[in-house]
C-alpha cells in the first residue's frame, strides 16, 4: 500500500512510518515540525535528543535499504501543500497523527486554546478535502482520543450508541461526547467533521479513539540509536506513566493529581503500531465512519503510580507517591467501562503492563538520568479559573 503518514516526526508517527516501511508498504512522511518549536516554547525537551527528521529517515533508508520520503509543510495553514502531497502521492491509506496532542498546552490560556483547535481542526478539514478531491476511494486513519467521552456513568461503546426514546422509538446515534480539555474537544469537532465527509461525500474512514500511550521503544527504533522516538516526561508533553517512570528514576516524588481515581484506558506504543495496521489492513468501506476504542488495559492512576513504585523497588529505586493538588478539572473517583471489542476481534493480541514492561522502561530511562530536568516535573497550567500560569 502507499501509506501516508501526517505528523512523521513526532512521538506515534515515526515509529508508525518505520512500522509500515519495514512491513514493505510505500511511506511518505509529512510534517510541519512545530512540535520542535512547542518544546522550545515550554521548556519541555525529550529525554533523549531527537534527531532532525530527515537524518532519521536518511538513516532508515541506509540502514534498511527502504525509501521513507519526507515532505515538511503544514496541513493546517497550506491546503495547497495538501493538495500537492495527495495529489502527487495518490495513498491508498493516510494515517493522521498532526495534531497538537497536549491536553495541559491547550489550557494555558486563550491563544494556545485557539491555536490547538485551529491547527487541529482546519488540518483535518483539509485532509477531508484533499481527499475528497484526489483520492475519494482511500482511507483515513484519524488518530482521536478515549477521553472525547470523558468519564459518564454508563459503559462507553465504539463511537455508537443505540438509544430509545420515552415511545418506544430506537435509533443507532453517536456517543454522547464530554471531553476535558480544549485539545480533547478539538478532536472531537474533527470527529463530527469526519462523520459528516462520510455522511455526504461518500469517503471511508476510521477514528481511532486512542487511550493514553506508554512506552519508549519499538522494534524499529531499537534498530539504531539515532531511529529512537521522542520520550516526553514534563509536564506538558509527558503522559501519566511515561512521567511516572522518569519521575522515579530521577528520585523526584510521582505526581499523582488529587486523589488518583481517575481511570484511563492505556496502550503499549507497540499496539499503537498493532492497531493502526489492523485498521489498514481491515480498511472502512467507502460512506462508512467507523470507530474503534484503541486500549489495551485500564488502570486508574494511583494504581499506574503503585506499579512503578513497586517495578522500581527491583531496581533498588525507593520511590515514593505523592498526591499533589490537581490542576485539571476532572473526576477523580469514577465509574468506568469502556469497550475495546473490535481491534480484538481484528486480531489485536494487547501486550500487558507487566512489570517487566515497567521495568524495561525504569532501566531505559536510567541511562539518561542526568538529561532529566527537573524543573519540568510539576505542574504549571492550571484549569481552574484565575490560576492559569503561563510558562
Ligand atoms: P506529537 O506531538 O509527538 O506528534 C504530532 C506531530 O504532528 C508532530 O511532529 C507535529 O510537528 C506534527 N504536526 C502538528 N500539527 C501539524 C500541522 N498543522 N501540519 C503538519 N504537521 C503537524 O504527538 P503524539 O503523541 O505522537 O500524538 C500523535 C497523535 O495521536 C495526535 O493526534 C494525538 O492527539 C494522538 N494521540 C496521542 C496519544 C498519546 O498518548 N501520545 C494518545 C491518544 C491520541
Ligand atoms: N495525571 C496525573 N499525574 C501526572 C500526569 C497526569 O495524575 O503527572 C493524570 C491526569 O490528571 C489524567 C490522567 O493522568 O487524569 C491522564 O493524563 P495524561 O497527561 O497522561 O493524558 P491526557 O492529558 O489525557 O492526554 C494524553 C495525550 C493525548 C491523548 C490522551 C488519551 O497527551 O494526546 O489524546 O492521552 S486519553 O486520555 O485517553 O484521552
Amino acid at each position: 500500500m502507499r501509506i501516508l503518514i501526517l505528523g512523521g516526526d513526532g512521538y506515534l508517527g515515526w515509529p508508525t512510518a518505520m512500522y509500515f516501511s519495514q512491513l514493505g508498504h510505500d511511506v511518505l512522511v509529512v510534517d510541519n515540525l512545530a512540535k520542535r518549536q512547542w518544546e522550545a516554547e515550554v521548556d519541555g525537551a525529550p529525554l533523549e535528543p531527537v534527531p532532525t527528521l530527515r537524518h532519521r529517515v536518511r538513516v532508515w533508508n541506509d540502514v534498511t535499504g527502504n525509501e521513507i520520503g519526507v515532505a515538511i509543510g503544514d496541513i493546517a495553514e497550506n491546503p495547497r501543500f495538501v493538495y500537492r502531497v495527495f495529489g502527487e502521492f495518490q495513498p491508498d491509506a493516510t494515517v493522521h497523527y498532526a495534531e497538537q496532542p497536549s491536553a495541559p498546552y491547550s489550557m494555558a490560556g486563550r491563544e494556545r486554546a485557539v491555536y490547538t483547535q485551529r491547527n487541529n481542526v482546519a488540518g483535518t478539514l483539509n485532509v477531508l478535502h484533499a481527499m475528497k478531491r484526489h483520492v475519494p476511494e482511500s482511507h483515513l486513519i484519524k488518530l482521536g482520543t478515549m477521553g472525547e467521552y470523558g468519564t459518564p456513568a454508563i459503559d462507553i461503546e465504539e463511537g455508537w450508541i443505540e438509544v430509545a426514546d420515552a415511545g418506544g422509538r430506537r435509533d443507532r446515534l453517536p456517543f454522547p461526547k464530554m471531553p476535558g480539555s480544549f485539545y480533547h474537544l478539538s478532536k472531537v469537532h474533527d470527529s463530527h467533521n469526519i462523520h459528516f465527509a462520510c455522511r455526504i461525500w461518500g469517503l471511508g474512514a476510521t477514528d481511532l479513539n486512542q487511550g493514553v500511550v506508554y512506552g519508549i521503544a519499538t522494534d524499529e527504533t531499537e534498530l539504531h540509536s539515532e531511529l529512537l522516538t521522542s520520550f516526553h516526561y514534563d509536564a506538558v508533553f509527558g503522559t501519566a506513566l511515561n512521567r511516572f517512570c522518569a519521575q522515579a528514576v530521577a528520585g523526584v516524588p510521582l505526581t499523582v493529581y488529587g486523589a488518583g481515581g481517575q481511570k484511563r484506558g492505556f496502550l503499549n506504543i507497540r499496539d499503537t503500531l498493532e492497531c493502526v495496521r489492523l485498521a489498514a489492513e481491515n480498511p472502512a468501506e467507502q460512506g462508512e465512519f467507523r470507530v474503534f476504542n484503541q486500549f489495551t488495559e485500564v488502570f486508574s492512576v494511583l494504581e499506574l503510580a503503585e506499579l512503578v513504585r513497586d517495578a522500581a523497588a527491583h531496581l533498588g529505586i525507593e520511590a515514593q507517591i505523592d498526591h499533589i493538588d490537581n490542576p485539571r478539572v476532572e473526576a477523580e473517583e469514577h465509574y468506568y467501562n469502556p469497550k475495546n471489542d473490535t481491534l480484538l476481534a481484528l486480531g489485536l493480541e494487547p501486550r500487558l503492563l507487566s512489570d517487566e514492561l515497567v521495568e524495561t522502561m525504569l532501566r531505559r530511562i536510567a541511562d539518561s538520568v542526568d538529561r532529566i530536568d527537573r524543573a519540568t516535573i510539576l505542574p504549571q497550567v492550571q484549569w481552574r479559573i484565575g490560576s492559569a500560569v503561563r510558562r
